[in-house]
């Protein structure tokens, strides 16, 4: 892997995985960042990078559903190695408007698949980054499995069964050197905050209501994002072509569990309230998600004994260094939240 694309680098996945590949992995190669810049792309996240790694860092803007223009990136970066985080990724926004979430993670997805058919005997590797969702929604007990079916719920996790499919058809059809992974809920640094924990720590910092939709007890299982790097960064390089893999943190919660954690540990690292209340006072139960799934877990026994990986940090620590991450990085906040993302919460919410 000396050319390795990166789609979706300036979202909060990819950005955390660029920064792990060139800061912390034995990647020696050039990575190059090919990102549309939605509302969700945010170059702020790797300014630093671009500074310090130079020739190593290449960040191309463009829409991976352009099938010519990425045909020349291809080219013109020699790409031996793609890793597909592109997609449009929050569930909400699927429900109140889906098309742009068939065209970039059904379409896009295949478009990469086919540039990657036409140059078979130059990219040696897909790696597609899935989502837990796509197996729909689990009881009080049991596990999601790489063999559980898939059983997906809302147009977001629709279209990335979708993609999966796809990728899993080229290499069973054509032979492509694929990998796919599914992970569960990612928090950390860099995240819009739209989805739950940063949306939960800017407005409890601020004073603002906390919204939770429904009675609070749907449950996800949450993983840090940097387990969620060194995990794909291991099938990149020892996963078994053709296989998929869960990724999950081991730390199951039901949402309104995690939302009084969040307060309670901004209360302790931030000021209190101006009116000196708790931050659980902040908390508004509202109308729930529509099909909203019930509950995710993930076994990732096959990353444990197959590859060797595991999560690292708890949810207790790697929540506290999430909240002093938001807490610390202002001028991201602020950049993130203007535009585009008002604009959008003003003609959703009113
Ligand atoms: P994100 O929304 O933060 O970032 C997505 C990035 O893709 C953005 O930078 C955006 O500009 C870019 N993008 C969107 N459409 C594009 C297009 N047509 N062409 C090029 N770039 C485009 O998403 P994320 O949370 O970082 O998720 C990354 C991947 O991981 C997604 O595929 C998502 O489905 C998957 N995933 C996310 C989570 C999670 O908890 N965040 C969990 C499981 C799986
Ligand atoms: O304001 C909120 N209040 C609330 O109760 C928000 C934004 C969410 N929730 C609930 C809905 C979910 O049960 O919190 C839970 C987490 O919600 P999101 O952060 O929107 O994540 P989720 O829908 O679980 O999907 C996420 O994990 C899987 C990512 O957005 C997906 O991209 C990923 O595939």
């Amino acid at each position: 892997m000396n050319n390795l694309l990166v789609t979706g680098g300036c979202g909060f996945i990819g950005a955390n995985f660029i920064r792990y590949l060139l800061e912390e992995s034995d990647f020696k190669g050039r990575v190059i960042n090919v990102d549309k810049l939605t509302y969700a792309g945010n170059p702020l996240s790797l300014t630093d990078i671009e500074k310090r790694f130079g020739v190593r860092y290449v960040f191309v803007k463009e829409d991976i559903c352009e099938r010519r223009r990425m045909g020349e990136v291809l080219d013109r970066y020699q790409v031996d190695s793609i890793c597909h985080f592109a997609a449009e990724s929050h569930v909400d926004r699927s429900i109140a408007s889906p098309d742009e979430f068939i065209r970039t993670n059904i379409l896009g997805t295949h478009t990469l698949l086919e540039l990657m058919r036409e140059r078979a005997k130059t990219i040696a590797l897909f790696h597609h980054i899935s989502t837990d969702e796509v197996f729909g929604s689990l009881g009080a007990d049991g596990f999601f499995t790489e063999d559980t079916p898939y059983r997906p719920n809302s147009p977001y996790s629709a279209s990335k069964a979708a993609s999966d499919h796809l990728v899993r058809a080229y290499h069973e059809t054509y032979g492509l050197p694929v990998t796919i992974s599914n992970c569960s809920n990612n928090y950390g640094p860099f995240q819009f905050p739209e989805k739950l924990i940063p949306l939960m720590i800017l407005n409890a910092r601020e004073g603002k209501p906390l919204p939770v939709y429904g009675d609070g007890l749907n449950v996800r299982d949450w993983l840090y994002v940097r387990d969620h790097c060194t995990a794909i960064w291991t099938i990149m390089k020892h996963g078994r072509r053709g296989s998929t893999y869960n990724v999950g943190g081991r730390n199951e919660m039901p949402n309104l569990e995690v939302v009084q954690l969040i307060c309670g540990m901004v209360d302790e690292l931030d000021d209190r309230l101006s009116s000196g209340g708790l931050r659980k006072g902040l908390i508004a139960f509202v109308k729930d998600r529509p099909g909203h799934d019930r509950r995710y877990a993930i076994d990732c026994s096959r990353m444990e004994s197959t590859l060797g990986w595991k999560p690292e940090e708890s949810f207790e620590s790697g929540l506290r260094k999430t909240i002093r991450w938001y807490l610390e990085n202002n001028e991201w906040v602020s950049q993130v939240r203007s535009g585009a993302y008002q604009a959008w919460i003003q003609a959703h919410y009113g």
